[in-house]
């Protein structure tokens, strides 16, 4: 996403080193540190490398221009700032953060770690450690080692890890690898381009003494890629997933005594952010390790919590900003197992993260794995290693851990809801092609259907709901039958009017729209249409991934 606004922003000068200067000016400093701070500053965003605008996927310019430090709103609910934490004694307490970073801007990373430290009480924070994912801006550890041993050398107590991976190991071994070395009680794992507000460990700690088998997380506050602005992450929502693994937002629902800013439980994180007892953390296996780069970390971690005797909290009086970027900033590396057996259409980041959520899948879901395969059947071809699935079988027997149903029953109806919901779901084929969704934003919502192979990436995955009828998309576009009879796909329907456009009766292998008693039909090769039914017409003949077993 080149930001062209931002033509300047390979410029090496800080653009704005007033900025920068006044960002310093309201700490509580010596003059000679606040000095020291803005220089050491300038002169290390100004080794920053050329790098073309779309590397890091937000404006640099926008970072260098904003200081090593700023002013935050407050987002958290004002009743946070007047509660009084009851916290552990620093001596017990002690907090360790991670920072794994590949190719972060120089300013992004500065402004993270001097957050960090500018707004976590002295007597919490333990350690920082930085570990640098091989990222090409080679001199960028040194620098900074120079820059913060020289700047924060009044802060005796606060230990500083620096540690290269000699070559690009992703971001799960690299956490893993500093929360190894790590030695206080706690651990905060955070990414490289965030901002914590101010209070927003207190919360946390309070919620991690209480229990210490809890793992935490923030409200995360998105700053926007382009503009910087820090806005008010939404306090109403859980971290979920689907069957396919991939993350989710779940509304919350408040029970009539429920403050909304009082902690809540959570199916999974709301993301990578999140602070655990070292101890359990290590208890648990850490992060998965055989999992690669990127990618499905965080739920693991969170069904491994949940089903072998942890829990999940976040807390929305503890706020940190992050960037959300809408792709990814960094390539992923060759995998030689992917190579072999990759189809061609296949990116290696799309094999990592099939990889990484079969391990999932074959580790944590037991017979519910067949709900991953239909939507993933891309999955089946990928190679996993079959002593890596024993041993976590192994882990889960001596931990005497829950099996997957009871995630279902007892921390995430919504997963079983979906589940009981289904009359099918996947792929919808017929003869051997796909029934497929293209996104086209700006032609009419009619012509996005077409059928095309059932390997083309991003395949659509379709449901089938048993009580509505419905046939909807991920994206939750069902499809229905408008005026003279043409197929169309719009919003899933709320209404009783819109529902019985989209409804469809399963008969055998055919879908039939109730309404028009027409039904689905690929009469000419690869076109869509409705037409009268025919028992036997192969090209009425539409196969789910997996069709579950009706019941009413
Ligand atoms: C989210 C999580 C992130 C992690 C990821 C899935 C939040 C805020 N972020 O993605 O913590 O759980 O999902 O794995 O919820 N990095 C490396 N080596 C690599 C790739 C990335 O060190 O090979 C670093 C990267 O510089 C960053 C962190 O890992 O600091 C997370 O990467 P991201 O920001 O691209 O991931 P994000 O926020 O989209
Ligand atoms: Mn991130």
């Amino acid at each position: 996403m080149p930001d062209k606004k931002n033509a300047a922003a390979c410029s090496r000068e800080n653009p704005n080193n007033a900025v920068a200067e006044t960002h310093l000016y309201n700490e509580p400093y010596s003059e000679n540190i606040v000095v020291d701070l803005v220089n050491a500053w300038k002169a290390i965003v100004s080794r920053t490398p050329l790098y073309p605008d779309e590397f890091f996927q937000y404006s640099l310019y926008m970072s260098d221009s904003l200081g090593a430090l700023r002013g935050l709103p407050t987002t958290r609910h004002e009743s946070c700032n007047f509660h009084s934490y009851t916290l552990p004694e620093p001596s017990k307490a002690k907090v360790s953060v991670v920072i794994s970073f590949h190719n972060e801007a120089r300013s992004m990373l500065l402004r993270t770690i001097v957050s960090l430290i500018r707004r976590t009480p002295e007597e919490y924070l333990h350690e920082l450690i930085v570990v640098d994912d091989r990222s090409l801006d080679a001199t960028l550890l040194d620098d900074l080692e120079r820059w913060l041993g020289r700047v924060f050398a009044t802060r005796s107590r606060l230990g500083l890890i620096f540690l290269r991976n000699l070559e690009r190991r992703g971001l799960i071994w690299s956490r893993n690898r500093g929360a190894i070395v790590a030695s206080g009680h706690y651990i905060l794992f955070l990414d490289s381009h965030c901002e914590v507000n101010e209070g927003w460990l207190e919360p946390l700690l309070e919620r991690l003494a209480l229990n210490p088998r809890l793992a935490v997380s923030p409200v995360l506050d998105p700053i926007d890629p382009e503009t910087l602005s820090y806005r008010k992450g939404n306090a109403m929502l859980k971290g979920g997933f689907d069957w396919s693994l991939h993350f989710h937002w779940l509304k919350r629902r408040l029970t009539s005594k429920e403050r909304p800013e009082a902690p809540y439980k959570s199916p999974s994180f709301s993301g990578g952010v999140l602070m655990i007892s070292r101890e359990w953390f290590l208890k648990l296996n850490s992060f998965n390790p055989n999992l690669k780069i990127w990618g499905g970390e965080s739920i693991e971690l969170a069904i491994k919590l949940w089903l072998c005797g942890g829990q999940i909290e976040i807390v929305p009086c503890s706020r940190i900003g992050h960037i959300f970027r809408r792709f990814h900033a960094f390539e992923f590396p060759p995998e030689r197992d992917f190579t072999e057996h990759a189809s061609s259409q296949r990116s290696f980041a799309q094999s990592t993260y099939l990889h990484n959520s079969k391990i999932i899948a074959e580790s944590w879901l037991d017979e519910y794995k067949n709900m991953f395969y239909a939507l993933k059947p891309a999955a089946k071809g990928i190679p996993l290693n079959d002593t890596t699935i024993e041993e976590l079988h192994q882990f889960r027997r001596e931990k005497q851990c829950h099996r997957f149903h009871w995630y279902l029953w007892n921390v995430s109806p919504e997963l079983r809801f979906n589940l009981e919901e289904l009359a099918a779901t996947g792929t919808l084929q017929n003869e051997d092609r796909c029934l497929h969704a293209r996104n086209q934003k700006d032609s009419q919502t009619g012509r996005q259907l077409i059928l095309t192979s059932c390997y083309s990436k991003d395949i659509t995955q379709w449901s089938l709901f048993r009580v509505t009828g419905q046939l909807s998309t991920q994206r939750e576009l069902c499809l229905g039958v408008g005026f003279g009879r043409i197929l169309s796909l719009g919003p899933c329907g709320q209404n009783e009017t819109l529902r019985q456009s989209q409804q469809w009766v399963r008969t055998g292998t055919q879908l039939m729209h109730a309404a028009t008693h027409l039904c689905l039909d690929n009469p000419i090769k690869d076109q869509l249409e409705l037409n009268s039914c025919r028992s036997h017409a192969v090209s009425q003949s539409f196969q789910f991934a997996l069709e579950m077993e009706r019941q009413t």
